[in-house]
């Protein structure tokens, strides 16, 4: 991508409406717009972070055997009816009439939808178990939104959804969600601990949050420290092993972790005081047991073994994407601003060409560019025409990882600069050298 050709909208000034650092970064570096209270643009630069945390997300849930589907933003208020969270909801959920006067709602989760989904074609227990996902914005009316797409009105969620005959069978079902929690947020360069936690609306009594300590975290949360060093399940873990998912599920929650609402006071005072962490957190992602609550209510049965009619056991899986763009900058930026892990950064590389309009640097830029690009990374070229102290400051703002130097008396002895934009080390190579790092 050129820059020229590009739209990334960067701020001069620190805008005055954010309070937290990841707002002020994502307003600075021109990856979001707020287009009223809490509702907010994906400008390309975000879209493209956005993208790749939902690719990791993607990439696990498959993984994890859920399938991918696409439900709708607006439910019809009848399917609500039917839960009995039409009414209980409250005024968190915007509510909306069609031209047929037809009650409708913009979705803040999705249990009603897909229950109905599932029992307009599953009928066996043979079908089970099944976990269906899909990547969708959602509606809540918050009363407070604040901290930019930390907490917004529209948000988008991952939200993922199990089947099963039995509550053992279920439990398995939310292991592997919990196991694939765990390696998602850590492909995210985050470390997130599961937390008991409070059910709310959505209901149920078995439920973990996953939370990461940072100072500017809403909810205040209190765990053991070793959490902090716990081994993350490996690419090769077995998700249809029940005792194997079971044991990584057991360590997880074998030492104090919980959130402010769940906390017991008693029980963190024994754990030893030097082990003893209380911090602020930030939930970016919440998983659900909650049994029949939706299944009996709505009909959703299979016949069972026995040839008889069993409601299905159900959970659900959130993961909040525009929460995690935000978190991930919480936990990874520095005075010259954001800097992403490789995984979800919004370029590979970018090529710095510190004096447009010299042959020699432009000549070298666009070799240079032609062959990264060629070799399937994601460049960014800064080919405008600012001056060097800019475009050095724009490129530590917006903190792809490696930046690309090529100033006129580097170019003259066939050399360039590599800059690393987390350690901030400069290593100056021929140009040759700098393609074959990165094509390598
Ligand atoms: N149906 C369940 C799980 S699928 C559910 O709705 N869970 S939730 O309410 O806990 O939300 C799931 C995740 O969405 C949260 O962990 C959080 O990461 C994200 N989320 C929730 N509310 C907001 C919000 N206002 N702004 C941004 N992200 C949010």
């Amino acid at each position: 991508m050129r820059l020229s050709r590009y739209f990334m909208p960067i701020l001069k000034e620190n805008p005055k409406e954010a309070e937290i650092v990841s707002h002020r970064l994502m307003l600075r570096a021109g990856m979001i717009r707020q287009q009223s209270q809490g509702i907010y643009s994906w400008l390309p630069l975000g879209k493209r972070v956005l993208d790749k945390v939902n690719a990791i997300i993607r990439d696990e849930q498959n993984r994890a055997g859920a399938i991918e589907l696409s439900m709708p933003t607006l439910q019809s208020a009848e399917l609500w009816q039917e839960s009995g969270r039409y009414d209980a909801y409250g005024k968190e959920m915007l509510r909306i009439k069609d031209r047929q006067d037809r009650p409708m709602l913009y979705g803040p989760t999705s249990e009603e939808m897909v229950t109905d989904i599932f029992r307009s074609s599953v009928k066996s227990y043979k079908d089970l178990p099944l976990n269906l996902y899909h990547i969708q914005l959602k509606f809540r009316d918050e009363i407070r939104p604040r901290f930019g797409t930390m907490r917004s009105r529209e948000f988008m969620m991952k939200d993922a959804y199990s089947f099963d005959l039995t509550r053992e069978a279920a439990e398995h079902s939310y292991n592997k969600m919990f196991a694939a929690y765990l390696r998602t947020f850590d492909r995210l360069g985050l470390r997130a601990i599961p937390m008991r936690a409070d059910t709310g609306p959505i209901g149920g009594k078995l439920s973990h949050e996953f939370i990461i300590l940072a100072d500017t975290g809403e909810s205040e949360v209190f765990c053991h420290k070793d959490f902090v060093d716990f081994d993350i399940p490996g690419e090769h873990t077995d998700f249809d092993s029940v005792e194997g998912l079971q044991a990584i599920f057991d360590k997880w929650t074998s030492l104090y972790a919980a959130t402010s609402e769940m906390h017991d006071e008693a029980a963190f005072n024994a754990v030893p005081e030097g082990d003893r962490l209380s911090a602020r957190g930030i939930e970016v992602g919440h998983i659900f047991y909650f049994g029949t609550k939706y299944s009996e209510p709505m009909g959703a049965k299979v016949q069972g073994p026995d040839g008889k009619e069993h409601f299905v056991h159900m959970g659900s899986y959130g993961i909040g994407p525009t929460r995690l763009v935000p978190a991930i900058i919480e936990a990874s930026h520095d005075d010259n601003g954001i800097i992403w892990p490789a995984s979800v950064a919004p370029f590979d590389i970018v090529v710095i060409n510190m004096k447009a309009g010299d042959q020699a640097c432009d000549d070298t830029c666009e070799l240079i560019y032609a062959a990264l690009s060629k070799a399937g990374k994601d460049v960014l070229y800064d080919d405008t025409d600012d001056r060097a102290g800019t475009k050095f400051a724009t490129a530590d703002l917006i903190g792809v990882p490696v930046q690309i130097i090529a100033g006129p008396r580097a170019v003259a002895n066939g050399e360039v600069e590599v800059k690393d934009r987390k350690t901030g080390a400069r290593e100056t190579m021929t140009i040759e050298a700098a393609i074959n790092r990165f094509v390598a």
